[in-house]
């Protein structure tokens, strides 16, 4: 057996890693020990480029002075406060600034420590919410296909990713799913929003007609799905998904897990596209990754509706032991303050063409059948090996790396999202890296 004093530091086995290849990881590990801006060290002392912004969260790149002294200074100076009947100022100045970056109508925060729990969150307000406005019939929630809503239980439940889904039984009932918006025949190779598509929002429309508008709570979707590799909605789809909840009094949840904070070259997902939703679903970003933290904004409508009753009783039944945890409201303002000082809500706008041209300039490259980009995101998207998915972006995955370059792969797709304060001749060496990778696997 082992304890903390006989396991070698050097022992790999007590930690069942997530979402990872255990086997093939721990034969051969790949371990960082520090990092800096744009760069990560690896454990035998090389330099590897982040062209992934760690799991797409270290929006102001690594170790920045502003958020590592916040950090500090909080933890000696109040490390913690309970959440409940209790508060410290920080939580609520953070609430006001996310509110004040935020499109205009979203004006109430709910904190929690993830992305995952920023969504049972948002989908356990919006059925609160049917039912404290006497819409106590609405249960249903809608998803999508290939959409990625984290891995608790409603998270996956809404979400629409087999090897999600598949393992852990009969997940929340009364779900359904308007189909994904991925059409590699119609749209390969697309800059920016891809052509075809828009009608596949009026698929909400048929699932209104099968289940009755009477039956249905909210909708939820990634503006741009991340996870399952880039997925860029149609230009006016989700207007058309705005327009046919509004008229059924469904709410609309906007999950910008990955598109808020900058990604897209604009604060959220929301301001990208136009269209305000009535719950919007954030993390990663919010800290910079630093410290776990996630951001549930609702508008006043949907706030106020359970301010009622005795002013004494608990008006939402619902809460973490670290909701606003004192460190992490202070690495989150920092994190603002960062973006704010540097511009980088919107440096992916200015990017944003160097990026698409960076990337569409690996069209023709071993393997390749779809680049797709919007702001700071990419994807360029591999033929798989017969009978071997996967096997193809992972081989470029490892070739990557070895090489200096961090790329994330899904599926057969490489995923990029770089830290937004990249620099021209960084995105240059994140598209020769790929190139590389692509020339030099089967
Ligand atoms: N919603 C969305 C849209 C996400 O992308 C979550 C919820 C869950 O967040 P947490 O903090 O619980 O992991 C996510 C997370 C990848 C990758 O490479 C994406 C995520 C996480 C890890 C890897 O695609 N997204």
């Amino acid at each position: 057996m082992s304890t903390s004093s006989n396991v070698a530091p050097n022992d790999l086995s007590a930690f069942w890693m997530p979402f990872t290849a255990n086997r093939q990881f721990k034969k051969s590990p790949r371990l960082f020990v520090a990092a800096k801006d744009m760069h990560y060290t690896t454990s035998d002392g090389r330099q590897v480029l982040d062209g992934t912004a760690g799991l797409w969260c270290v929006n102001a790149g690594h170790a920045r002075p502003k958020i590592v002294e916040a950090i500090a200074k909080q933890a000696a100076e109040l490390d913690y406060a309970p959440a409940f009947q209790m508060g410290h100022p920080k939580a609520f100045e953070l609430a006001n600034r996310i509110v004040d970056i935020a499109p205009d109508g979203l004006d109430h925060v709910l904190f929690t420590n993830s992305g995952s729990e920023s969504v049972e969150t948002a989908l356990k307000v919006a059925l609160a919410y049917q039912k404290v406005i006497g819409q106590g019939s609405r249960t249903r929630l809608i998803g999508r296909e290939r959409g990625y809503h984290g891995v608790n239980f409603g998270g996956i439940s809404v979400g629409g990713i087999v090897t999600n889904r598949k393992m852990f039984g009969t997940l929340l009932t009364g779900v359904d799913h308007l189909p994904h918006t991925h059409n590699l025949a119609k749209n390969a190779f697309s800059r920016g929003e891809p052509e075809h598509g828009a009608d596949l929002a009026d698929e909400l429309e048929r699932i209104v007609t099968l289940h009755d508008a009477s039956t249905i709570a909210a909708v939820i979707v990634e503006p741009v799905a991340g996870s399952t590799g880039v997925l860029i909605p149609p230009p006016g789809y989700l207007k058309r998904l705005r327009e046919i909840t509004k008229k059924h009094g469904i709410l609309l949840i906007f999950d910008e897990v990955i598109t808020g904070y900058g990604r897209l070259g604009t604060p959220f997902g929301a301001d990208y596209f136009g269209v305000v939703p009535d719950i919007m679903v954030t993390a990663k970003g919010l800290t910079n990754g630093v410290i776990p933290m996630g951001a549930v904004l609702v508008s006043a409508e949907i706030h106020d509706a359970f301010m009622t009753g005795p002013e004494h009783v608990i008006e939402l039944f619902h809460g973490y032991t670290y909701s606003g945890n004192p460190i992490a409201s202070a690495a989150g303002i920092a994190t603002l303050e960062t973006y704010k000082e540097e511009g980088l809500l919107t440096r992916g706008a200015e990017l944003a063409k160097v990026w698409e041209d960076g990337l569409h300039s690996l069209k023709g490259e071993p393997h390749v059948i779809d680049i797709r980009n919007i702001g700071l995101v990419g994807a360029i998207e591999l033929d798989p090996i017969a009978g071997q998915p996967t096997k193809r972006a992972f081989s470029a995955f490892l070739h990557a790396y070895e090489n200096g370059l961090l790329i994330r792969t899904t599926g057969d797709i490489i995923a990029l999202s770089p830290p937004l304060i990249v620099s021209e001749s960084q995105i240059g060496e994140i598209v020769e890296g790929v190139r590389a990778a692509l020339r030099s696997i089967a």
